[in-house]
């Protein structure tokens, strides 16, 4: 059984994870979706709220286990037995981050982490822009799955 895990905050999630877990989801058996907890970061959702929406637009790609973990990922890893990180890179100012990370957890572990380069469509997207742009009105229908949309909605603050 071929396992990988996408980590993430997902506050909410994006069109941006989405497709990097569509094309995750294609290439392992098994995919795990894994709300990192900060407990220094106040979320907009809850922790149970993203689990909820990230398995609400999931759920079709069949092969897809949406879980929370507090913790060093690498020790998720070992956990479940799950040998590659797949994270997706937008720029090249994700690109730094996202190496020391990968080579920390392979140092610590041996854990992968392979990167899929975002779609061009989502190379700007985030979670905080979103929230940003729905914040003051803006239109966020072609950036989130129909289902954060809504939620999205009913967390603005109307005046
Ligand atoms: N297109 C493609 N990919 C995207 C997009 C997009 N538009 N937006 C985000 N992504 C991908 C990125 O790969 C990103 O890493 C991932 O989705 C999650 O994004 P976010 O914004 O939801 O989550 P982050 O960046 O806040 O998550 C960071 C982690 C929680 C993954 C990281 O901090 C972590 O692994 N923490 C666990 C604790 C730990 O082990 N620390 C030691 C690390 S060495």
């Amino acid at each position: 059984m071929r396992r990988a895990v996408c980590p993430g905050s997902f506050d909410p999630i994006t069109n941006g994870h989405l497709d990097i877990i569509a094309r995750a989801s294609r290439l392992y058996d098994e995919v795990y979706v894994t709300v990192m907890i900060n407990k220094s970061k106040q979320g907009l959702f809850t922790v149970e709220e993203r689990i909820a929406l990230i398995e609400q637009v999931t759920r079709d790609f069949g092969n897809v286990r949406v879980e929370a973990f507090h913790g060093l990922l690498v020790d998720y890893c070992k956990q479940h037995d799950i040998p590659a990180i797949v994270k997706g890179l937008r720029a090249v100012s994700d690109f730094d981050y996202e190496l020391q990370m990968a080579q920390m957890n392979n140092g610590l572990s041996g854990v992968e982490t392979l990167f899929i380069p975002t779609s061009p469509t989502y190379s700007f997207l985030s979670s905080s822009l979103v929230k940003e742009v729905v914040q003051w009105g803006g239109d966020v229908s072609h950036l989130v799955p129909g289902p954060v949309l809504t939620a999205l909605q009913g967390k603005v603050s109307r005046p």
